[in-house]
């Protein structure tokens, strides 16, 4: 599967918004396949940027618990930090419907837009690469 282009400048960072829906894990495949990670969010204005540019459509971003004990974490690395991540949670979330679900969408158009689902249904997703500028 071929992603390619659209790429979109924010903060230091590539962003990807795919055209098609996938499993949490076959995005994140795709995602390392083109030398980035699903997204992580880091900051409001991180958090701004992907709702407004996902204009209310559900997204996999990059934090998941699969895998790790019950324990959310960034595919990317990045350190969950559950204190200043509250914020980003639809009330009421995340509710692991079905005690299944792990990973994360972000799924509506405000600061409150994440929701924990099944890592086997399909959505959109997010992929997050570093800036790096090309050798000249
Ligand atoms: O009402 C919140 C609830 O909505 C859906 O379940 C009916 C979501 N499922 C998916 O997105 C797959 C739940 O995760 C969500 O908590
Ligand atoms: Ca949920």
């Amino acid at each position: 599967q071929v992603v390619s282009q659209g790429w979109k400048y924010f903060g230091g960072h590539f962003y990807y918004f795919s055209k098609i829906s996938k499993t949490w894990y076959s995005a994140q495949q795709i995602c390392i396949s083109r030398d980035s990670h699903l997204t992580s969010v880091t900051s409001e204005r991180e958090q701004e940027f992907l709702y407004r540019t996902a204009g209310g459509l559900p997204y996999w971003i990059g934090l998941t618990k699969a895998g790790s004990e019950g324990d959310w974490h960034w595919v990317d690395g990045t350190p969950y930090n559950k204190v200043q991540s509250e914020k980003f949670w639809i009330p009421g979330e995340p509710n692991n419907v079905g005690n299944n679900e792990h990973c994360v969408t972000l799924k509506t158009s405000l600061l409150r837009s994440w929701n924990d689902a099944s890592c086997d249904n399909t959505f959109l997703f997010i992929c997050k690469r570093s800036y790096k500028p090309s050798e000249p």
